[in-house]
Formats: C-alpha cells, structure tokens, sequence
C-alpha cells in the first residue's frame, strides 16, 4: 500500500524526512513521480492537480495536508463516496492562538507608539482604558482554542457558527442577521471559519456597514471569504478601521495588487499557523493506520456541508 504526496506547490522535504524518521518502510509516492497508481491506497493533498485522484483506482481515503480540506473538495472529478479527512494538531491550535493574540494586542496596545517615542527620547506613558471585545467567526477545532486563549487573559469572547453552541462563557451568534449584530459589537472581528459554498464571500460591504469605524477585520480562514473590492471601499470610506488579512483570494498576493500599500491592510503571507512538519508526519500517519484498520481517515469532512 502506497501514500501519495500531492501537494505541487509545496517543498515536501522536512515532511518526507519525518515520515521516514517514525516508519522507513512507508512507501512514498510524491507528485509528479507516482508510479504504479494502483498501489496508491492514501492521498495526502494540499492543492492536488484537478483530476489526479479520480485516476487512482484503489483509493480508500485522501487527506488535506491541513485543516481546511477546501482545495481538495474543490476538484469536480473528486469520486463522490471518497472520505476525505483533514490533519490539525494541538500545535496548528495554539499556534493560531498565540498569532491572533499577539496581533490583537499589538494594535489594541498600540506598541509601534513606543517605538517612535524611543527614537524621540520622549517619556509619555500611555495604556488603553478598557479590555478590548474579541468575536470569532467560526468556533470548531481552531476557533474555540483561540476563544480559551483570549478568555485566559480576560477578554470578553462572542463567537458565530452554524449551530449557536460554543463554548463556556463565549456569548454565541447564529444566521446572517445575528452575524451582523457581533460584527457591530466586537473591537476585533476574526474570520476563522473554513471555504464553503455558504461562507464564500461572507466578508462583504454589508458585514462592513454594520461593524464600528474603530473595529479591525482579520482575516486568517480563506481569501475567498473576502469580497476584496468591498473592503477596499469600506476602508477608505472609514467604515472599520483596520484588516489584517493573512489569506488572499490570489497566493502570493500579486506584487501590484492594491493591499501591499493600503495604509488601513496588514498584510502576511499565509503563515499564521502553518504545519508543521513532525505534528503532519505524526497525523498522517495516524490517520494512514486508521484507514489501513478500515476506519475514516482523521477529520473526516462532511461532503454535503464541506467541512
Ligand atoms: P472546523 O471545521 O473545526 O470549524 C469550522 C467552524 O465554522 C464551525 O464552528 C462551524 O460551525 C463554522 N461554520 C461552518 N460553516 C458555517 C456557516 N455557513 N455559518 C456559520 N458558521 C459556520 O475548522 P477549523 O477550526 O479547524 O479551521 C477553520 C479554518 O481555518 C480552516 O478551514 C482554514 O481555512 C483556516 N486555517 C487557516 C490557517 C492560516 O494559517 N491562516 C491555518 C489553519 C487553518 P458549527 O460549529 O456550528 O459546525
Ligand atoms: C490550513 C492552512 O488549512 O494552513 O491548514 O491554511
């Protein structure tokens, strides 16, 4: 039984390293060099060619590379029974916990402040009055360890999803009109919710109108839940304040696009918790051995809701 690594636009090395370092009998298979593809029984896939995997015949189960598995079921030939699984570890969780509240502070803290005043030699002691108000869109794997991250410094926590139920403390929302009473409440708005035909473009003019002039967008789930060309709007109209966007509909951001300059966008290069490659190694094997012992891989994604 042969993995198959397809994931063309990424450098595999450190992973295949890992994987070989836990099991030196894998059979490893990576892109364009897949072999017999009968053999090929797992996939594991970030961004796979549109097609490949409806060319393998004996196929029991692929995996994203990591937690959002949208570019896997983005493939229309995708065979429609095939389980799809995706891998996020307890570091991918705190990672993304401790991006979002170093961000967070650093703007509600204003720490480049005290950079100027040291260039300036002035002494003026400065600290925000208040807590700042933190909503999350999207409370599964990730969402709720940032919400326990923030809750842990006192920070007051609401959260959106699709079933209302979120974690102890955390004031949830649910449906596109509640969406919009958090988005007018919170100081900080965090996209964390996976690429859906419902999410798609979620973070629209409307969402925008409603949020407080002095609230700040950030954007770690997908480019595509962004309409760029409303923020861009919403922005220089003053609607919100800030977007720090670390995911974009095209990757890497163009080089002319209009984000790398706007005075009111921050921007980062998809990397607030990237995978890391002992943590994937681990998962996929794990979730390799499941699907050997005939289980669904780990993760598994639900194919109607696409997550
Ligand atoms: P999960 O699948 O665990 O959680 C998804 C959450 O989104 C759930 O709370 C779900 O609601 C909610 N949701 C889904 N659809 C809707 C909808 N239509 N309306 C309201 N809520 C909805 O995902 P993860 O937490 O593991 O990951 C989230 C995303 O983060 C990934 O898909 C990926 O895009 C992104 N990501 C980004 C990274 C980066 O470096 N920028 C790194 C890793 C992930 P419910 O609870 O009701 O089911
Ligand atoms: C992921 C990501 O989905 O890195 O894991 O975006």
């Amino acid at each position: 039984m042969a993995i198959a690594l397809l994931a063309p636009d990424r450098d595999l090395c450190g992973l295949v390293k890992a994987l070989n370092a836990i099991d030196p009998e894998l059979d490893l298979r990576q892109w364009p060099d897949l072999g017999d593809l009968s053999q090929i029984q797992f996939a594991v896939c970030w961004h796979p060619p549109k097609g490949i995997l409806a060319q393998l015949p004996a196929l029991k189960a692929a995996t994203s590379l990591g937690a959002g598995a949208d570019a896997l079921l983005s493939d229309p030939t995708l065979p429609k029974k095939l389980n799809i699984g995706r891998l996020s570890g307890p570091q991918l969780s705190a990672d993304m916990s401790r991006w979002l509240v170093a961000r967070v502070f650093a703007h509600w803290y204003q720490l480049d402040r005290f950079a100027d005043q040291q260039r300036d030699r002035a002494w003026q002691p400065w600290a925000p009055s208040r807590a700042p108000h933190v909503g999350i869109l999207g409370m599964g794997v990730l969402g709720r360890h940032v919400a326990r991250a923030f809750q842990a410094l006192d920070i007051t926590v609401s959260g959106w999803n699709r079933s209302g139920t979120g974690p102890v403390d955390v004031h949830m929302y649910r449906g596109q009109e509640e969406l919009l009473g958090l988005a007018g409440q919170v100081d900080y708005l965090i996209c964390l919710l996976p690429l859906t035909a419902e999410t798609r473009h979620i973070l629209n003019h409307q969402l925008f109108a409603a949020m407080r002039p002095d609230a700040v967008l950030i954007n770690v789930g997908r480019g595509q839940h962004l309409v760029e060309a409303d923020l861009i709007e919403a922005l220089n109209q003053q609607q919100l304040a800030l977007a720090i966007l670390d995911v974009f509909d095209r990757e890497p951001l163009p080089a002319d696009h209009p984000f790398w300059t706007h005075p009111s966008v921050v921007v980062s290069p998809h990397c607030a918790a990237l995978s890391q490659d002992q943590e994937v190694a681990e998962l996929i094997l794990e979730s390799y051995q499941r699907v050997k012992a005939g289980q669904t891989p780990l993760g598994l994604v639900n194919r109607q809701s696409g997550y």
